[in-house]
């Protein structure tokens, strides 16, 4: 991704967004590579649950952290899913749902590599919950229709579904989120905009794909799709 020329004089560059990675690594890679982004001065937002049930949750989150540092965290913005969410609290003695969320993949992948996730414990803590840029709002599940912007619950932000996309709520931006996989929405993995919403998750975990998009002016210009390889099918968040 580095020495590419600037694709156009806007000095903020393009913006582009990932869905739920979940541990697919190889289409993590392929869909940076579809995308093509220039981080030195485009903008890439990781929608969040970049953990479990997937294969690879120790290079998927090592690999964000290196783009990170590599290019700022406002050239690349990763969001807190509920799956990062339900780590913190299993950890923090608040909850044991994260054993029952695909945890056993993301603890041997770490196990692979001879890691913890113990040490992304305080990285996960620090990812935010929305992040808004050129009348997008990116956000891992959603938005409370009965609230204001600044009054969401972290809870809403991250495990909230039928309420929000079956809401009629008019809000000052697009938004663009994951956490409820498409085929729930349209029986296709297929990225779905529809007004005032885009969503990206395409169930790659559940043999899917993994979706990125290019974003412009409210809608998806580009869309990078990667079929997962070796999935399992199934459903879920
Ligand atoms: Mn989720």
């Amino acid at each position: 991704m580095e020495n590419r020329q600037p694709h156009h004089e806007n000095e903020t560059g393009r913006l582009f967004a990932i869905g739920d990675i979940h541990g697919c690594y190889r289409e993590f890679c392929a869909v940076l590579d579809c995308l093509e982004p220039d981080l030195t001065r485009d903008t890439l937002v990781i929608l969040g649950d970049l953990i479990d049930r997937g294969p690879d949750s120790f290079d998927v989150v090592q690999k964000a952290r290196q783009l990170q540092a590599h290019y700022g965290t406002d050239r690349v913005i990763v969001l807190r899913g509920n799956h990062e969410q339900m780590a913190l609290e299993f950890f923090s003695g608040d909850g044991d749902w994260w054993n029952f969320n695909g945890n056993d993949f993301t603890l041997s992948s770490y196990g692979k590599h001879g890691k913890v996730i113990q040490a992304d414990l305080d990285y996960f803590a620090s990812l935010p919950l929305t992040y808004e840029r050129d009348g997008f709002l990116f956000v891992h599940a959603g938005l409370n229709p009965h609230k204001p912007l600044e009054q969401q619950d972290d809870s809403d932000l991250l495990w909230i579904r039928e309420a929000f996309y079956n809401s009629r709520k008019q809000w000052p931006f697009t938004i663009v989120f994951g956490h409820t996989p498409t085929y729930a929405l349209v029986r296709q993995n297929v990225p779905v905009s529809r007004s005032g919403w885009i969503a990206l998750d395409t169930g790659c975990v559940y043999g899917g794909s993994l979706t990125g998009v290019e974003l412009q002016n409210g809608a998806m210009v580009k869309i990078c799709s990667v079929k997962r390889k070796d999935g399992r099918n199934g459903f879920a968040d």
